[in-house]
C-alpha cells in the first residue's frame, strides 16, 4: 500500500469512473530529467526566454539559433526515459473504459511509456516540417546548412511544434475539448496552467460538472478552482493513486 495519503473520495471516484481525461505539461517529464518549459534554462540557453524562442518571429530572425535550441532539446529528451508518472497513466488507461490523454509536451515520453489515446496539442519535437509549405518532411539530404532545407521547395525546415501565436492542430484540440466536456474526472498534471487554449480545458471540465484534480508541487492559477489539489510530484502521486484505486482491493 503506498504511503502517500490520498483523499478516499477521489480514490473511490476514480475506481468507478468510466470517462477520464488527463492534461499533462512539462512537469510530468521533469522526473525523467527533461527540464520544464519555464524553469531556468541551462548553459548556452540560459540567456534566452523560451517564450521568445518558441515563436515564428524568432525563427525568421534567427533560424539557426532556434533550430539548434530544438536540436539541443531533442538530444536531452533522447537521453530521458519515461518515469513512474508516465507509467501510472498507462495503467490508468487500462482500467478506464474511456480514457483520453491530452499532452502539451512535445517529447514523445507518453508514447514511449506505452500510452495509446494521446492528443499532442503542441506537436512533437521529433517531427520536422517545411516552414514555407507547412507540410511534414520525413528526410532530407545531409549537409552543413543549418537549418536544413526542404527537399521539395528549398524552404527552411523547422520543428513540427506549435509556436506561440500559432494555431493548435484543430483535430486534436476539438477532441481534447470534447474529452474535457464529457469527462467524469479531469486531471491537470505538471502544468503551470498559463498557456491557452490548453489551460482552458480544465475550466471546461469544471463548467461541465467534472471532478477536477490538479497534481503539482507548486500552486497554479487553477489550484483554487479544482476539486482536489494534490501538492506533490507526479512520479509519486500517480503511482500511489493507481495502487490505491486498483491494486489495494
Ligand atoms: C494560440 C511548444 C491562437 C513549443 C508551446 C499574443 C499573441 C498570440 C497568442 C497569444 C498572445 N497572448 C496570449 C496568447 C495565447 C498564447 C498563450 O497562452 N500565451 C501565454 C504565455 C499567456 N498561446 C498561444 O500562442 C497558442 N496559440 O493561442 O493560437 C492565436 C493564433 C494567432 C494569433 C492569436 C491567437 C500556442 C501555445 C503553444 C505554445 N507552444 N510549446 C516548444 O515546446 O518549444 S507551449 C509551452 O508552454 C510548453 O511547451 C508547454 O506546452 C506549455 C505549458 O508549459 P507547461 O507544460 O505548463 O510547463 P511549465 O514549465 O510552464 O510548468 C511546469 C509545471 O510543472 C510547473 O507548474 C511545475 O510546478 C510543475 N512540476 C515541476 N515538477 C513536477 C511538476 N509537476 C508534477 N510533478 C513534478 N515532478
Amino acid at each position: 500500500m503506498s504511503a502517500i495519503p490520498l483523499p478516499s473520495a477521489l480514490v473511490n471516484r476514480l475506481r468507478s469512473a468510466r470517462r477520464v481525461a488527463v492534461l499533462t505539461g512539462a512537469g510530468i517529464s521533469a522526473e525523467s530529467g527533461v527540464p520544464t518549459f519555464r524553469e531556468a534554462q541551462t548553459g548556452l540557453w540560459a540567456q534566452y526566454n523560451p517564450e521568445e524562442l518558441a515563436t515564428p518571429r524568432a525563427f525568421r530572425r534567427q533560424p539557426k539559433l532556434v533550430w539548434e535550441w530544438y536540436a539541443w532539446r531533442q538530444q536531452r529528451i533522447r537521453q530521458a526515459e519515461p518515469n513512474p508518472g508516465h507509467q501510472a497513466l498507462v495503467s490508468m488507461e487500462r482500467h478506464i473504459p474511456e480514457f483520453t490523454l491530452i499532452t502539451q509536451n512535445v517529447d514523445s515520453l507518453h508514447r514511449r511509456a506505452g500510452s495509446h489515446q494521446i492528443l499532442e496539442l503542441h506537436g512533437n519535437i521529433f517531427r520536422t516540417k517545411c516552414f514555407s509549405e507547412d507540410r511534414p518532411v520525413e528526410s532530407w539530404p545531409d549537409g552543413d546548412e543549418i537549418p536544413p532545407r526542404c527537399p521539395r521547395c528549398g524552404g527552411l525546415l523547422r520543428p513540427d511544434v506549435v509556436w506561440f501565436g500559432e494555431m493548435l492542430p484543430a483535430t486534436a484540440l476539438h477532441a481534447a475539448e470534447h474529452a474535457a466536456a464529457t469527462a467524469e474526472i479531469f486531471f491537470s498534471i505538471g502544468t503551470s496552467a498559463l498557456v491557452y487554449p490548453a489551460a482552458d480545458l480544465p475550466l471546461r471540465a469544471l463548467d461541465a460538472g467534472a471532478t477536477v484534480v490538479e497534481i503539482n508541487p507548486q500552486p497554479t492559477p487553477l489550484s483554487s478552482r479544482v476539486t482536489f489539489s494534490l501538492n506533490g510530484a507526479a512520479g509519486e502521486i500517480l503511482p500511489a493513486l493507481v495502487a490505491q484505486a486498483w491494486e489495494a482491493i
